[in-house]
């Protein structure tokens, strides 16, 4: 799959684009159920009591070869190289399932706040594997605020938070999607997802992600050879592999 001309100049321009269902009917159910199986309300949870938690799992890479797969899909592959260059490593998965009736927000951030320090600008894919608004826990974003470059960050809990003083909150947007569209944005834009007040309607996202091969911190000068290389001088890699291996507890970014 390429992206088109048009797909690639949203994403430069605006910080983010829906491209649509990528993969096939065969895939999608796969995908969902595997995420059916890892992302439950046992695995880990956000939000809080209050308001009411649901369900997460970082690295379902880790945990279902069928979803390892897909995260070396060559259709999504093409696009990172559009986007990052012929060198490409993986970076982070997760799966976030907004339960109806969980009202806790995932506040403002750019992907990049939960590095410990400041990075280059990667991708972020999210997929939706329900329709998702407002209404179900859905994202808005702010257009053009990856323009900005990295923005301070302040940790609430477990969440990288941009204070609320410095977000542009009147230019948000809803980013609605239906199930299946993968929508791509920068790390560098601003996005919040909202409390799922519906009765019945989860919002269930998987989200991978990809930075250029010689990603490092610019802050504290960490190279992430610990990520594998998907693609390396435009080849598809087929066997993943990194330098250094991953350790998912000592290098949650
Ligand atoms: O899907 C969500 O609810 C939150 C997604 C998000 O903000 C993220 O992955 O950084």
């Amino acid at each position: 799959m390429t992206l088109s001309d048009e797909q690639v100049k949203d994403f430069r321009e605006l910080g983010f684009v829906n491209i649509g269902p990528i993969f096939n009917q065969g895939d999608t159910e796969s995908i969902q159920s595997e995420y059916d199986r890892l992302v439950t309300m046992d695995s880990q949870t956000l939000g809080n009591d209050d308001e009411g938690r649901f369900p997460y799992r970082a690295m379902l890479n880790f945990r279902s070869e069928k979803l390892k797969a897909i995260t070396q899909d060559k259709n999504l592959l093409d696009g990172m190289v559009q986007l990052l260059g012929t060198d490409v490593r993986f970076w982070w998965d997760q799966g976030i399932n907004k339960s109806p009736g969980a009202g806790s927000y995932i506040d403002w951030h750019q992907d990049n706040g939960y590095a410990n320090g400041v990075t280059p600008e990667y991708v972020t894919c999210w997929l939706a594997l329900d329709d998702s608004s407002p209404e179900n826990g859905g994202l808005y974003v702010i257009p053009e605020s990856h323009k900005a470059g990295p923005r301070d960050h302040e940790w609430r809990g477990v969440h990288a938070v941009v204070s609320e003083q410095f977000v542009e909150a009147e230019k948000a947007q809803p980013l609605n999607a239906k199930a299946g569209d993968m929508l791509l944005f920068s790390s560098y834009l601003l996005h919040q997802t909202v409390g799922n007040t519906s009765k019945d309607k989860q919002r269930r996202a998987w989200v991978m992600q990809y930075c250029r091969g010689d990603h490092a911190n610019e802050t504290t000068g960490e190279v992430y050879d610990n990520r594998p290389w998907v693609v390396k001088a435009g080849e598809y890699v087929e066997n993943p592999w990194s330098e250094r291996v991953f350790d998912l507890r000592g290098d949650r970014p």
